[in-house]
C-alpha cells in the first residue's frame, strides 16, 4: 500500500470510530444491528466492497443497505459478488475483522495484510466499481453516505448510487452489468414484464377468458416493494392487482410483511373479513421474500398460509410438466435439484419426493441454498419464509436455445414448452430470491393451470408447525450440525430436545441461532397444532434453561 492510499484510509477512518463494547459479525445476510451503531461498519464494508472489485479485476460489486424483515430501527449492510449472488463466504472472516478493528491504525494494517495476501492491487492502476442501493429505512441515507466514504477512500474506486431499490434489484443489476447486459431499473422492469406477458400469451385461451383467477391483493410491508410493484402493475394489464401497505402510512414490517404473516400465521394490518376468499400475497421490507395467504372467514384474523415451500412446489411442478413435454428418451435429460432447509415443512419434502425430484438440505441462508442450486441444470431453492428462486445453468439454456431454433417438425406443444422455460429463465431473478419476479411467476403459473389459490394450497397439507424466538445471553453459544437439525453445543441440549419430541406423534424440532436477530429460533412440527405448539413451548423453555439470562 502506498503512502497516498494509507493516509486516505487513515484520514477517512478517523471520522468513523467503531461502537464501543459491541462485537459485530457477518451473519446470515450481512451485518445487522440497531442503525445507530452501524456507521463505522458500513464505512468499513464500503472499503471491503471496493477491495472485492479490485480483486475481481474491476468487476462491479453491489452494496445494499437494508435490514430486510427486521424492525425499522435496525439496518444492515450486505455485499453482492460479480455474479450477483452473495459475497463469497471466504471473505466473511475479513469482514468480521475489519468491522471490529478498534482504531484506524489497526484497520489499515488489516487491510494492508489482506491486500498482500490476496494480491489486491492498491496502486490506483485499476478502477473499482461499487453499485449502492438502500431500502426505505430513514437511517439509509446517512449509511449510504458512510458507505460512499468507505468506497472512495480506496484509490481508484467509484461508487454509483442507485437510490431506493429492492435488494433483488441491486443483485440483478450487478449481475447484468458484469454480463454486459442492459442493467438499469427500467431494464429490470422491462425484462420482468415482457417475460410475464410471454408466459401469459402462451396460455391456450378459452373465449372471453381474460385472467380467470381473479384479483390479487399484495401487502407490501410498508417497504420498498409497494412503489416498485406499482411500476410493474402499470406495465401489465394481464394482472388484476391491488397494492396495500405501500408505506404512505404505517411502519415498516410492523404487523405487516412476509415475515410477520409467515411466523404469526395471521393477516397483516389492513386486511380483514372483506378479503375472505381473495388471493393475497405479502412481501417483506426489501421485497426479497414472498408468501401467499387467504383470510379465513370468521377466523379472528387467522389465515391459510401458502408459504415458500408451496411456492417451491408450484414452481417445481410447472418446470417438471414443461420438461416432460420436451422429454425424449434418447436426448439430454436436465438434472433438476430442489434445495430446502430444516424449516421446510415435512409434508412439502414428501410431496417433492413423490414428484420424483432430488431434494437437498442446506443450513438457513440464501448464500447456502443458492450455491447448492447452482450445481444443477435447473436448481429450485426456497426457504419456507418465502426466499428463493430458480437457477438455470448456461448448459441448459444453450440446449434450450438450440431447441428454440429446431425445425417446425417439433410439435406446437413442444415449441411452447421451450418458450415457456425460456420466459421463466428471464422472469425469475438469476441472482437472488426476488419477491416481485416470484410473484409474477406464481401468477403466470396459476393462470396457466387455471388454479385458484385454494386449489394450489391443496397440493399437500402442511404438518402443523410453530416457530418461536428465545432471547438468550449469548446466541453464539448454540452450535449446530447436520444442516442445523442437531445441536452440538451446549452439550446435553440435543438429548433433552429429543426427549421432548419423541413423546409426540410426528414430532420434529430444532433450534438454531438467528443470523439476523439477537435470538435463538425454535421450530417445531407435530401431528396437531396443539401438540406442535406444546413441543415449541417446551423446547423454548429448555433453551431458556440452558442459555437464558438466568442460566448458570
Ligand atoms: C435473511 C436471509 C434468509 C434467512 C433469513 C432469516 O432474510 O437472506 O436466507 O432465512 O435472513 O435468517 P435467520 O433465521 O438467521 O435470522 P432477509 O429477508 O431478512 O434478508
Amino acid at each position: 500500500m502506498n503512502e497516498q492510499q494509507r493516509s486516505m484510509l487513515l484520514q477517512s477512518a478517523s471520522s468513523f470510530p467503531p461502537p464501543k463494547g459491541t462485537k459485530l459479525s457477518y451473519g446470515t445476510a450481512g451485518f445487522r444491528a440497531d442503525a445507530s451503531i452501524l456507521q463505522s461498519t458500513v464505512f468499513r464494508i464500503g472499503i471491503l466492497a471496493a477491495l472485492r472489485s479490485l480483486k475481481t479485476g474491476g468487476a462491479v460489486i453491489g452494496l445494499m443497505i437494508t435490514a430486510s424483515h427486521n424492525k425499522v430501527s435496525d439496518n444492515g449492510v450486505k455485499i453482492a459478488d460479480p455474479s450477483g449472488g452473495m459475497i463469497t463466504q471466504d471473505w466473511e472472516p475479513f469482514a468480521d475483522c475489519i468491522a471490529n478493528a478498534p482504531d484506524p491504525e489497526s484497520l489499515v494494517q488489516l487491510i494492508n495484510e489482506f491486500a498482500k495476501k490476496e494480491n489486491i492491487p492498491l496502486d490506483g492502476a485499476k478502477t473499482a466499481t461499487v453499485l449502492l442501493g438502500r431500502d426505505t429505512r430513514p437511517s439509509g441515507e446517512s449509511l449510504v453516505k458512510a458507505a460512499k466514504q468507505g468506497i472512495c477512500s480506496v484509490v481508484g474506486a467509484v461508487a454509483t448510487d442507485m437510490g431506493i431499490i429492492t435488494t433483488p434489484q441491486l443483485h440483478w443489476m450487478v449481475r447484468a452489468r458484469n454480463k454486459g447486459l442492459k442493467a438499469s431499473e427500467l431494464d429490470y422492469f422491462e425484462q420482468l414484464s415482457s417475460s410475464f406477458r410471454c408466459l401469459i400469451d402462451l396460455i391456450p385461451k378459452k373465449s372471453g377468458d381474460n385472467n380467470p383467477i381473479g384479483k390479487l391483493i399484495v401487502d407490501c410491508a410498508n417497504g420498498v416493494g409497494g412503489e416498485k410493484l406499482q411500476v410493474l402493475k402499470e406495465k401489465l394489464n394481464g394482472l388484476h392487482l391491488e397494492i396495500r401497505n405501500s408505506g404512505e402510512s404505517g411502519i415498516l414490517n410492523e404487523g405487516v410483511g412476509a415475515d410477520y404473516v409467515q411466523k404469526e400465521k395471521v393477516a397483516p394490518q389492513g386486511f380483514g373479513p372483506a378479503d375472505v376468499g381473495i388471493r393475497c400475497a405479502s412481501l417483506d421490507g426489501d421485497a426479497d421474500r414472498l408468501v401467499y395467504f387467504t383470510v379465513i372467514s370468521n377466523g379472528n384474523n387467522k389465515i391459510n398460509l401458502v408459504d415458500g415451500d408451496k411456492i417451491l412446489s408450484l414452481f417445481a411442478l410447472f418446470i417438471k410438466d414443461q420438461l416432460s413435454i420436451l422429454s425424449d428418451k434418447n436426448e439430454y435429460q436436465p438434472r433438476v435439484g430442489v434445495v430446502q432447509t430444516a424449516y421446510a415443512n415435512g409434508a412439502s419434502t414428501k410431496y417433492l419426493n413423490q414428484l420424483g425430484l432430488e431434494v437437498i438440505f442446506t443450513p438457513t441462508g440464501v448464500k447456502y441454498l443458492h450455491g447448492k442450486a447452482e450445481e444443477y441444470d435447473i436448481g429450485i431453492y426456497f426457504e419456507a419464509n418465502g426466499h428463493g428462486t430458480i437457477l438455470f445453468s448456461e448448459h441448459f439454456l444453450n440446449w434450450l436455445e438450440g431447441r428454440k431454433n429446431e425445425p417446425s417438425s417439433t410439435t406446437k406443444e413442444k415449441q411452447n414448452a421451450v418458450k415457456r422455460l425460456w420466459a421463466v429463465s428471464k422472469l425469475i431473478n438469476q441472482a437472488v430470491g426476488d419477491a416481485l419476479s416470484g410473484l409474477l411467476l406464481v401468477e403466470a403459473i396459476l393462470q396457466h393451470m387455471g388454479w385458484s389459490v385454494d386449489k394450489w394450497n391443496e397440493l399437500y397439507h402442511d404438518l402443523p408447525s410453530r416457530q418461536l424466538k428465545v432471547k438468550v445471553a449469548d446466541r453464539s453459544a448454540v452450535v449446530t450440525t447436520y444442516a442445523e437439525t442437531s445441536v452440538e453445543k451446549p452439550p446435553g441440549i440435543q438429548e433433552a430436545i429429543n426427549a421432548i419430541t419423541e413423546k409426540y406423534p410426528e414430532g420434529r424440532c430444532f433450534v438454531r441461532p438467528s443470523g439476523t436477530e439477537d435470538v435463538v429460533r425454535v421450530y417445531a412440527e407435530a401431528k396437531t397444532q396443539e401438540t406442535a405448539d406444546e413441543v415449541a413451548a417446551s423446547v423454548a423453555k429448555l433453551v431458556d434453561q440452558f442459555l437464558g439470562f438466568t442460566a448458570s
